[in-house]
């Protein structure tokens, strides 16, 4: 990632940060628990502040190594996915906009987000009782020419820790194969991510497709992604929207008549 654009964010690590050991114990106090005392809550701030750095600097070992050591402090994964790993991709994505990064730096940034990923999700797996799929399955995945799935994968793994039986297809899914599972499943619930203005429609052809093959009615269908709102979603008639992953449980909930 470039210097200037680092120097234009104020996102050099300060002398202060650079000086401190890399993981502090009571981190696991700190990081989102809310019982911290102010010191606690400073740590927390700054494995927050390194964790998002490190997508920032588009550094995957780095990364992974604060999302383990995190881990291993007891800290809360959930805090460190939206306060950390998620802030910095999305700080990443402002920049990539305004032209101070460009498409290598957007894939680095994306490759560390994953790295921390994959740390972190059997943990947010693990904060929720373990994931034993007993509830409804819900085929998920990022519609068709759109190959974003950070935040499809965070849906997923939110889901499954709610109990959830996840059939994820991934990205870039074309429609038919999105009402196929649902069918091939007897899933009551299709959730569809889409990242780009110019896939979102693909959320509309997909509920299009499942009216088509007289499916409408036992298949309910959410949708999200970052361009999606409430009122797109109104417009092309899908069941539910959220905005994120903590959300898209409860939807999910709704849609499938469970209990909120
Ligand atoms: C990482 C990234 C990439 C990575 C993706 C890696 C991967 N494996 O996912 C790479 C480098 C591959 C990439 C490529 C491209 N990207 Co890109 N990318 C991003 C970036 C920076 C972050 C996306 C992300 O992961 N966010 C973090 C997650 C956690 O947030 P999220 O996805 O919004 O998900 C949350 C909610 O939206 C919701 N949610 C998501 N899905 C769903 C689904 C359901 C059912 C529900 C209920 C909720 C829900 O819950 C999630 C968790 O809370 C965004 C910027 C941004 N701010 O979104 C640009 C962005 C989406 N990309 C953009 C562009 C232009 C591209 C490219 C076209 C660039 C190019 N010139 O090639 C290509 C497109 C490739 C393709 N065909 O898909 C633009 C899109 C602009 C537009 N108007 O459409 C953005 C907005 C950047 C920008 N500001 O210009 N990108």
């Amino acid at each position: 990632m470039s210097g200037a654009a680092l120097k234009s964010l104020g996102a050099e690590p300060t002398k202060a940060m650079a000086k401190r050991p890399a993981v502090e114990q009571n981190w696991a106090r700190a990081a989102g628990r809310g019982s911290a005392d102010a010191g606690g809550v400073m740590e927390a701030r700054e494995l927050f502040e390194r964790q998002r750095q490190a997508v920032l600097d588009g550094d995957a070992a780095r990364a992974a190594a604060l999302a383990r050591e995190a881990v291993s402090s007891g800290a809360d994964p959930q805090a460190c996915v939206d306060r950390g790993y998620v802030a910095g991709i999305r700080e990443v994505g402002r920049l990539f906009e305004e032209g101070e990064l460009f498409l290598p730096e957007l894939m680095q940034g994306a490759d560390a987000m994953k790295s921390a990923m994959d740390v972190l999700r059997p943990e947010l797996l693990r904060a929720r009782g373990g994931g034993a799929a007993s509830g409804p399955a819900v085929v998920i995945g990022t519609v068709q020419g759109d190959i974003h799935d950070i935040g499809k994968m965070l849906v997923a793994t939110m889901l499954e820790a709610h109990g959830f039986r996840l059939v994820d297809l991934g990205s870039d899914v074309p429609d038919a194969r999105f009402v196929e599972a649902a069918e091939r499943e007897a899933s009551p619930l299709l959730a569809l991510s889409a990242l780009l203005t110019t896939t979102m429609p693909g959320q509309g052809r997909v509920i299009a497709l499942l009216r088509e093959r007289g499916l409408r009615d036992r298949v309910r269908v959410l949708v999200g992604g970052a361009p999606v709102t409430r009122g797109y979603a109104a417009e092309i008639g899908a069941d539910g929207y959220a905005p994120s992953a903590v959300e898209a449980v409860a939807e999910a909930r709704r849609l499938t008549g469970l209990a909120p």
